[in-house]
C-alpha cells in the first residue's frame, strides 16, 4: 500500500486550500458557527450502530484520511465528479479513494481539456480533451497528490488527493471535520493541513471519537 504524501507534495496544496468540500458526512446545515468551531459530540450526526463518528479540528481546507492499520476497505459505490464550469474546476480540491472512478466533466459550452500529473514527480497520469458536455472517467490506482490543469485555460487548476481509504474528509471553513461510519479499530491518520503533511496512529472506538492533532 502506498504511503501518504510527502511534505513537499503537501506544500503544493496551499494554493487551493481555500476550497472547502464536505466529502464524507458533513454536519446538517453546513459549517458550525464561528463562535464554536469545535462542535460538541452531541452536535454531530450519529453514525450507524456500531460505527464511529470521528471529529477533529484542523486548518481550513485540510484533507484528513483514516487508513486502517489492517485491511483495505473497498471504495464506496459511485463516482467522484469534477466539473469544468465557469472556466474553473469544481471543486478545486478533490479527494477520491484508489480504485474509485473520478469523472471529469465539461459542464459548459466551450472546449476544455484535463491534464493530470503526480505532484511529486510530475509524471503525467493522463491528458485528454473534454468537449462541451462530455466527460472523461479515470480510476486512479496510486495514492498521492495530483495536480489537475487545463491546457486551454492556464488559470484552471485543481488538486486531487487519492487516498487508500473510504474514511476521509476535507475540513470546513472553520477547520472542523467529521468522518462518519468509521469501524472501530486502529488507524493511521494522514493529514494534509495548511501545507504540512502529518501522520499519527489513533484508536477509534465508541460512538464518537475525536482526533487531536499530533504535535500541537
Ligand atoms: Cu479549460
Amino acid at each position: 500500500m502506498t504511503r501518504a504524501m510527502s511534505v513537499g507534495r503537501a506544500a503544493r496544496l496551499v494554493a487551493v486550500l481555500a476550497v472547502s468540500v464536505c466529502v464524507s458526512g458533513c454536519a446538517p446545515g453546513g459549517s458550525p458557527q464561528p463562535s464554536s468551531p469545535a462542535p460538541a459530540a452531541s452536535a454531530v450526526p450519529e453514525s450507524q450502530p456500531g460505527l464511529v463518528t470521528v471529529t477533529g479540528q484542523a486548518s481550513r481546507g485540510a484533507v484528513v484520511a483514516l487508513e486502517p492499520a489492517e485491511g483495505s476497505p473497498p471504495p464506496p459505490p459511485g463516482t467522484v465528479i469534477v466539473d469544468q464550469r465557469g472556466q474553473q474546476f469544481i471543486p478545486g480540491l478533490v479527494v477520491a479513494q484508489a480504485g474509485q472512478p473520478v469523472a471529469f466533466q465539461n459542464g459548459e459550452g466551450i472546449p476544455h481539456n484535463v491534464a493530470v500529473a503526480r505532484a511529486d514527480s510530475g509524471a503525467a497520469e493522463f491528458n485528454v480533451s473534454t468537449d462541451p458536455n462530455q466527460a472523461y472517467t479515470h480510476t486512479f490506482t496510486r495514492s498521492g497528490l495530483y495536480e489537475v490543469t487545463c491546457d486551454i485555460h492556464p488559470s484552471m487548476r485543481a488538486s486531487l488527493v487519492v487516498v487508500n481509504t473510504p474514511y476521509h474528509a476535507v475540513s470546513s471553513d472553520f477547520g472542523s471535520f467529521v468522518i462518519m461510519n468509521v469501524p472501530p479499530g486502529r488507524y493511521r491518520v494522514v493529514r494534509l493541513d495548511g501545507g504540512e503533511a502529518a501522520e499519527q496512529i489513533v484508536d477509534v472506538a465508541g460512538a464518537h471519537a475525536r482526533i487531536e492533532p499530533a504535535g500541537r
